[in-house]
């Protein structure tokens, strides 16, 4: 990471946004090259630490959402930013073709907004348009505390109008954290559908992601319950069908029910066919999971489990290297290794080290791990893949919340790597 030789190029005046550009590292090892660079974290939660839900906000100021051009990390496209202190403006983000004009919008979630009513953790997204950065609309959560925007997703036009649809989570939503996950029409603004948890404390809506599941051409949705006390104390993952919203294709279960710590099953989910059938996997993140289930002297390492999206069957299930390391924390998709399929990318904030793995889509095997030698910055607490440098393979980016303590900037920051030669 290096956060600690970046160096600052840019400081914008009239307010505390900095964007800082580390300069081009040596690779340290043959998967390590890296383009590094590195913003300024507006707003440290100490609510927000993991196991802790939202809860009462510390930040000192509302966040701020900046889109760096890809080619070119010293440009800034577009600066958000969020209405009040506390609002977590940005702590969930996504982009998707919502104004149906071919280029992607961007989708700020601040599930800490107070609403108009004075109801704090009401929680808001806001959509901006990807070609102006103009506000196109925002969405509001119901009522307090529903946190509305702790879960977005903006990647597929479910209802084929041209325009990507939006679903967005409210895990904390009445009664007692049993939490919703809507549907809006992405044109228009307009909800389409609502799923509420099975139950109170399950916490619906922890993830959400759209994914044709079963094959027919239609994304389906996929919605992510991390806690639960009575269905299954470890969390749950739900898949809807795209074309009958109420038709539930699969559900998922950690089977560790009554084991603590709960596993967390459910808290990150991606969706992505990694072998080509044509249906999508269903990837779930149980980040305080215990390899061998239901046995309490087990490390909670946290692991990954890929479920078929033919059939349902785990195809196999990815394991953290360290006992509180909280690996799948975060979860994205990819083709990192450039066979055309996608691959998984998994974060591992508190491992020993704190890493980002990356395992072949297909098989499950571990081809590349990208590692934080410096001091803890929480790396790996949120991560993403994108081709930024266009050789048609995806790039990792690596996010650290926390930034590192004697960095320059004492603020979090995000990597993003060249590609390793094809393994
Ligand atoms: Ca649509
Ligand atoms: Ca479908
Ligand atoms: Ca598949
Ligand atoms: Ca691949």
């Amino acid at each position: 990471m290096n956060a600690d030789r970046a160096r600052p190029r840019s400081r914008p005046s009239g307010s505390n946004e900095q964007i800082f550009y580390g300069k081009q590292d040596e690779p340290r090892a043959p998967k390590e090259h890296q383009i590094s660079y590195e913003a300024k974290k507006q707003c440290i939660a100490q609510a927000f630490a993991g196991q802790s839900p939202p809860g009462p906000s510390t930040c000192a100021s509302p966040g701020i959402v900046t889109v760096m051009d890809g080619a070119n990390p010293a440009l800034a496209l577009f600066t958000f930013r969020g209405e009040q202190t506390g609002d977590y403006f940005g702590d969930t983000v996504t982009t998707g073709d919502v104004t149906g004009d071919g280029v992607p919008d961007v989708l700020v979630g601040a599930y800490g907004w107070t609403n108009k009513a004075g109801q704090a953790n009401t929680g808001k997204v806001a959509v901006y348009d990807g070609v102006t950065g103009k506000l196109v609309y925002t969405l509001e959560g119901e009522k307090s505390p529903d946190n509305f925007g702790s879960c977005l997703d903006a990647s597929a036009d479910i209802n084929g109008d041209g325009h990507n649809d939006i679903l967005v989570g409210a895990c904390f939503a009445d009664p007692v954290t049993t939490g919703y996950v809507k549907l809006f029409d992405g044109a228009t603004g307009r909800e389409l559908y609502k799923w509420t948890g099975a139950e109170t404390w399950d916490e619906m809506g922890r993830a959400c992601a759209f994914g044709d599941v079963n094959g027919d051409g239609r994304a389906d949705i996929v919605l992510g319950a991390g806690s639960s006390v009575k269905t299954d104390w470890g969390g749950y993952v739900w898949a809807y069908d795209g074309k009958d919203f109420t038709r539930r294709l699969y559900a998922f279960t950690s089977g560790a029910s009554q084991t603590k710590p709960e596993p967390n099953f459910g808290h990150r989910l991606a969706v992505a066919d990694l072998d080509g059938d044509g249906y999508a996997e269903i990837i779930v993140g149980a980040y305080r999971g215990k390899i061998v289930r239901s046995q309490r002297d087990q490390p909670a390492t946290g692991y990954v489990r890929v479920f078929n999206g033919k059939d349902g069957t785990l195809r196999y299930q990815l394991n953290g290297t360290t006992d509180g390391g909280q690996f799948g924390i975060a979860i994205a998709t990819g083709d990192v290794d450039g066979d055309g399929l996608p691959d998984v990318i998994v974060g591992e904030r508190w491992g020993s080290p704190e890493a980002v793995h990356v395992y072949k889509g297909t098989t499950g095997a571990e081809f590349c791990v990208y590692t934080n030698p410096g001091p803890a910055a929480w790396f790996g607490q949120t991560v993403g893949a994108g081709d930024v440098d266009g050789d048609g393979r995806a790039n990792v980016a690596a996010g650290a919340y926390q930034g590192a303590a004697n960095s320059a900037s004492h603020g979090g920051y995000v990597t993003v790597f060249t590609n390793a030669p094809a393994p």
